[in-house]
């Protein structure tokens, strides 16, 4: 072999390559572009991406949060998107060599993509189109452009050069690139559930909270702020592309164990007489010293009311709470039952809730772990055993039950180096429903020293702290802990997220100037 014939060869491993990728470029913007149309959800990259999160188990979850935070779903859709990329690229290759051998492989990944997608929950009439034309389009790009290589790399007849097969390739991928754009602002452009949310004015308190006590925020740079504004406030969910619901279309099914089944449309809702209620929600995966935690006022009708006029049997000791999507909470009955705030909210912090927080109507239950309690787009509450029903985060390893851990956070100084001298050391502490009674800190394992503990809104939401320090030059560790009104103090003994939440005490390392 001659060193000239080698190097076309590579050259045609290359193009075909490139034609390989290009050809499912296409294939998955001209399914996005059909799925923005007929069905959202069932956009390739929304299934494959959904049954993965599905299918992965609680470490993955853990650490695809610890990695990427809350954009775990950026991460996801790029991984799909090389993995695909190095498939399409090997079918190409496959395809130059035998015939019809690429194209099976990428009309094999559309019959993925419309089998995942039919038989994913809430799917649509029109689930199966999304990926029957990403496997026709990609089969067809395929053939097309190796057939236009086939020549060039002496596999038939002459007629054809580099540069127009260079010109089509490039042409397909661009008509792909184009599509999938118009894919995404066609989805964006159904933002009509925006426009329903942005116009809706919600009813107002039966009797309305005061503003936060004026103790409450002790207002230090760098501490978090008392009320997480919605913009800031974490989003942790399975939904890779989030439920629209248009209220007009929402109901809520209460059924099971009751004594009749009660089903409950928007405008029911709206009638009923509405509660505000401060609560802290936060996620079991939050890590000590983690950001997965935000707090609101929320509004909404008590879930005790709708359980009471479905008539709950006594044998039920759980409500396993759906969601639209399908994502499942398993919430202890009595959580529900008894006299806390748990809401089916419709407001948070004065607007209606953001459409990534639940829009129009979500769980919010003071004590629990948001996994078995604050499920969003909700759509039925079925009342249960938990001998008879699992939730989803249950069948994939957490615990069943999720009551909120006492935990403490240190926000300021958030490490690094601090100025030497007279400073503050701040925080944030909380075990929702229970309530904090102090928090203390050490420095480099000192006595432990009580901190000023600014005014809780009430034992459902976290409370701020604050310690005057005054700095002296070298390298420090500050640690909290808190107390709560049980008399608890919050453990040492360290523990990961899963299966039931982090534990331990919140350290951070600095070096003073
Ligand atoms: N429909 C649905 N609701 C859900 C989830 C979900 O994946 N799907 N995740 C839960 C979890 S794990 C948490 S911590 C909270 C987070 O609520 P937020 O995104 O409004 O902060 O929502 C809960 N409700
Ligand atoms: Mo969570």
């Amino acid at each position: 072999m001659t060193h000239a014939m080698r190097e076309t060869r590579a050259g045609d491993r290359l193009r075909s390559a490139a034609a390989g990728l290009s050809a499912a470029v296409i294939g998955v913007g001209v399914a996005e572009l059909v799925a923005a149309i007929v069905e959202p959800a069932a956009s390739p990259f929304a299934v494959i991406g959904g049954g993965l999160i599905d299918l992965a188990p609680a470490w993955a979850k853990d650490t695809a949060i610890a990695l990427f935070g809350t954009g775990d779903k950026i991460a996801l859709i790029t991984g799909i998107a090389l993995v695909l990329a190095v498939v399409a690229a090997g079918a190409g290759m496959l395809e130059l060599r035998r015939s019809g051998l690429g194209a099976v492989i990428l009309g094999g990944l559309g019959a993925l993509a419309l089998v995942v997608a039919m038989t994913r929950p809430g799917a649509g009439p029109f689930a199966w189109a999304p990926g029957l034309v990403a496997g026709v389009v990609a089969v067809i790009a395929v053939r097309t452009l190796i057939g236009r290589l086939r020549p060039i790399a002496g596999l038939g007849p002459d007629g054809e050069d580099r540069r127009r097969f260079l010109v089509w390739t490039a042409g397909v991928a661009a008509v792909g690139i184009v599509t999938l754009i118009a894919g995404n602002v066609a989805r964006g452009a159904t933002r009509s559930i925006e426009a329903v949310r942005e116009a809706l004015r919600l009813p107002s308190a039966a009797r309305p909270l005061g503003s936060v006590p004026a103790g409450a925020e002790l207002d230090i740079p760098g501490l978090a702020p008392l009320v997480t504004p919605n913009a800031e406030f974490y989003r942790i969910d399975t939904a890779l592309i989030v439920p629209r619901i248009d209220p007009a279309d929402w109901s809520l099914r209460i059924h099971g164990m009751v004594d009749r089944e009660v089903v409950i449309s928007w405008g029911e809702l709206l009638s009923l007489p509405m509660q505000e209620a401060d609560v802290t929600l936060a996620c079991v995966s939050n890590e000590v010293g983690g950001s997965l935690i935000g707090n609101a006022r929320w509004l909404g009708h008590p879930v005790r009311e709708l359980l009471a006029r479905a008539g709950v049997s006594s044998d039920a000791d759980m409500v396993l709470s759906t969601s639209s999507d399908g994502f499942t909470a398993s919430t202890p009955l009595e959580a529900l039952t008894d006299d806390r705030d748990a809401l089916l909210a419709i407001g948070m912090n004065g607007e209606p809730l953001p459409i990534e927080h639940g829009f129009p109507v979500r769980m919010v239950v003071p004590g629990l772990y948001g996994y078995v309690s604050a499920t969003k787009w909700v759509t039925q509450l079925e009342v249960t055993r938990f001998d008879r029903a699992t939730a989803y985060w249950t069948t994939r390893g957490w615990s069943e039950r999720g009551p909120i851990k006492l935990q403490s956070r240190i926000d300021v100084p958030r490490g690094g180096s601090v100025e030497s001298g007279e400073t503050v050391i701040a925080g944030m502490a909380w075990q929702q429903h229970v309530g904090v009674a102090g928090v203390e800190v050490r420095i480099d394992d000192g006595e432990w020293q009580r901190a000023e503990l600014a005014e809780a809104i009430s034992a459902d939401t976290w409370v701020q702290w604050r310690l005057p320090w005054t700095a002296e030059s070298g390298r420090h560790a500050i640690e909290c802990r808190a107390i709560s009104d049980d008399g608890e103090t919050q453990t040492d003994q360290p523990a990961a997220p899963a299966p039931d939440g982090a534990q331990g005490w919140h350290r951070v390392d600095v070096t003073v100037a």
